[in-house]
């Protein structure tokens, strides 16, 4: 028993947490060649814009954007809606996307390396735009 134990704490201790930052990393990462690439990081954001539009309308309108917390939909709104009519559509979505992209892309060469991606993770202030993509 005392030998199993060990052999379990051993294994906790060599292989470490799995952090969220690095499962994410990993399910974006879709052609596994160890970098988020824009276009993957693009199509990630789609898929959770796509689930959040319920109606399929193109928008998210306020009975969608229900889905987040209060403080995120806020944030979202305050950062993404940008002709202030209360709602986020594709583009805005989209642009906000490209944005925070940009953001994360340290050395500008339109992907995200390991490094780049755990920084930026620590980083945000507002929730990342593919939460949901999971
Ligand atoms: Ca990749
Ligand atoms: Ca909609
Ligand atoms: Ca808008």
């Amino acid at each position: 028993m005392q030998k199993f134990i060990i052999a379990v704490v051993m294994i906790l201790v060599l292989t470490g947490p799995v952090s969220g930052a690095e499962k994410a990393f990993e399910a974006l990462d879709k052609d596994k060649d160890g970098i988020i690439s824009q276009q993957e990081y693009v199509d990630a954001t789609a898929k959770t814009f796509n689930k959040l539009d319920k109606d399929g309308s193109g928008h998210l309108d306020k009975e969608e954007l229900e889905a987040l917390s209060e403080a995120d939909r806020k944030d979202w709104l305050a950062e993404m809606d940008k002709n202030r009519d209360g709602r986020i559509d594709r583009n805005e979505f989209q642009e906000e996307a490209l944005e925070r992209f940009s953001t994360a892309d340290a050395d500008e060469n339109r992907c995200l390396d390991s490094r780049e991606w755990s920084k930026w993770q620590t980083q945000q202030r507002v929730s990342p735009l593919i939460q949901f993509s999971f």
